[in-house]
């Protein structure tokens, strides 16, 4: 059938028909650390392998990653799952006194 094609219903009203019904797939968040002066290399380590399930040697690029660029990417999530990752790593520096930030980033995936 073609596209916008006009179809005319009992009461000869023409309606326009969109066949082609488009549909925006779900967004994509990336989570994204941040480095700064304070926080230890050990702790962000572990925040990988504890908040983002990452072995050690990815922790370990990830986090040299961050420390030597300004910033690294932990992954891609739904916006809940990424809400609920950044929420942990900052209660987590949060109650060890660290400024470790981490932040979402919307992607739009093909
Ligand atoms: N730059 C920190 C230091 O030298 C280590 C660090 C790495 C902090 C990565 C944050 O996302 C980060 N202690």
């Amino acid at each position: 059938m073609k596209e916008n094609s006009k179809i005319q219903d009992e009461d000869s009203v023409l309606l326009l028909e969109r066949t082609k019904k488009k549909v925006k797939k779900p967004g994509k968040y990336a989570v994204v650390l941040l480095n700064d002066d304070y926080t230890p290399r050990d702790f962000v380590v572990w925040i990988l392998q504890t908040v983002f399930y990452k072995s050690t040697s990815e922790s370990n690029r990830i986090m040299l990653e961050a420390h030597t660029t300004g910033k690294a990417y932990c992954g891609v999530f739904s916006l809940d799952l990424a809400k609920t990752m950044v929420k942990e790593v900052r209660s987590l520096a949060d109650e060890n006194d660290y400024p470790l930030e981490c932040r979402i980033e919307a992607t739009q995936e093909e």
